[in-house]
């Protein structure tokens, strides 16, 4: 039997890796860490919180004491560390709420780990998941590796890189068994509508703007947000000690292109006539130090532990746009509150 500690499993990669553990591993004990900010939400695990290897702990891992004290209560074997504040354009509104979670936040974990392992490192493993982020950003050409040079332009990325670079001394200097991951961005659903598909979707549906950035030419290489836990799943259990692998989709898009695929989609979907959703789009003013392109070569996990993604980018997006119009009272609830605050300060008062 296994103990382990996944943080953040109420956001959304969190939820969709907490759902695959615990459905997949009956015999680990699966504790799911969260402080529940405006992006953490339980009911993306409504469907699996009554299975008895399931268990949640309301707590903040920025209080470090906290962090010793569940270790020392739960004696965990293993942690996959996802949390963390995760959008770009609140890290420009607000860069220390990032430094407290994402760097102290992730110190707190690594020492807590160190202090309670220090006798046996046997079978423990500490996973930190990242972002292809921390690599900057590319031209037009070229991917990012393992051993492309770290490089961030965000408070989000630099922050990310911080928290890779304290995980990667844990191990250098005190042993701590640990393994990365950094992988591209993810879609599908349980993603709150401050990113960009989910945000989209939810303007379509409501007859709103869609605001582009800039001219809507920077480039994202997606990825169906189950193969991201699928690929952390096997990293977590063959990924080599100390190692790092790269995840993306293969599957690169311009902003623009991509949101005239979901405004096709979503005209199919809403019966409307093919062109309406395309006239709500908005060029607006560019994100701050907003980066070109990302594109990850994937190719280490690969042929070192044989994934792939699973599924081809036009099934993915259709399958998400149609959880999100299947999920139309979990939108209207994650965008009621704060959400319309959030909203009127990031667009209205540009
Ligand atoms: P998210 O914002 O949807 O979820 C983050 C979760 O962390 C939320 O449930 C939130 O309540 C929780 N949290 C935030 N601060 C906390 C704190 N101080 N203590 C405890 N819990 C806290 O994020 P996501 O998109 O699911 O990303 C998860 C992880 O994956 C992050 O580490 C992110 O950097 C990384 N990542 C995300 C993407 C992406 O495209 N979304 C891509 C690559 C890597
Ligand atoms: O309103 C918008 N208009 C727009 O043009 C928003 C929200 C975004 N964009 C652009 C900016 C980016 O080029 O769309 C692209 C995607 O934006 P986001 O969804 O905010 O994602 P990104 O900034 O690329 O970062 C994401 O991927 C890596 C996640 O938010 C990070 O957590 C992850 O690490």
């Amino acid at each position: 039997m296994k103990k382990i500690l996944i943080t953040g499993g109420a956001g959304f990669i969190g939820s969709h890796v907490v759902r695959l553990f615990v459905t997949k591993y009956p015999d680990y004990q699966i504790y799911n860490l969260d402080k529940l900010t405006y992006a953490g939400n339980l009911a993306n695990l409504s469907d699996i919180e009554n299975l008895p290897n399931y268990h949640f702990i309301k707590a903040d891992i920025v209080d470090g004491e906290a962090m010793q004290k569940l270790f020392a209560l739960h004696q965990f074997d293993g942690v996959i560390h996802l949390a963390a504040e995760s959008h770009v354009d609140r890290s420009i509104a607000n860069p220390l709420e990032f430094v407290m979670t994402n760097v102290v936040g992730t110190v707190n974990l690594l020492n807590a780990a160190k202090f309670h392992w220090k006798d046996n490192f046997d079978g423990k493993r500490f996973y930190h998941v990242s972002t292809d982020e921390v690599y900057g950003s590319l031209g037009e050409t070229g991917y990012f590796t393992e051993e492309t040079p770290y490089d961030p332009h965000s408070p989000y990325s630099a922050s990310k890189a911080s928290s890779d670079h304290f995980v990667r001394a844990y191990h250098d200097t005190y042993g701590l068994p640990v393994v990365l991951s950094n992988c591209s961005n993810n879609y599908g659903p349980n993603q709150f509508p401050e990113k960009l598909i989910p945000l989209f979707i939810n303007n379509i549906r409501h007859n709103k703007p869609l605001p582009v950035y800039g001219k809507g030419e920077n480039v994202r290489d997606w990825l169906y947000v189950v193969d991201h836990a699928r690929a952390i799943d096997l990293i977590f259990h063959k990924g080599k000690d100390g190692e790092t692998y790269n995840i993306g989709g293969h599957n690169e898009w311009k902003n623009i292109d991509l949101i005239k695929v979901i405004c096709r989609i979503m005209d199919e979907k809403l019966g409307r006539a093919p062109g309406t959703s395309e006239q709500l789009i908005t060029y607006v003013k560019d994100r701050a130090g907003h980066d070109l392109r990302y594109a990850i070569d994937a190719g280490k996990l690969q042929h070192e532990l044989g994934w792939v993604p699973s599924l081809q980018f036009e099934e993915g997006i259709r399958l998400t746009i149609e959880w999100y119009l299947s999920n139309q009272a979990w939108l209207d609830e994650v965008t009621s509150g704060h959400y319309l605050k959030y909203y009127e300060e990031q667009y209205v008062k540009r």
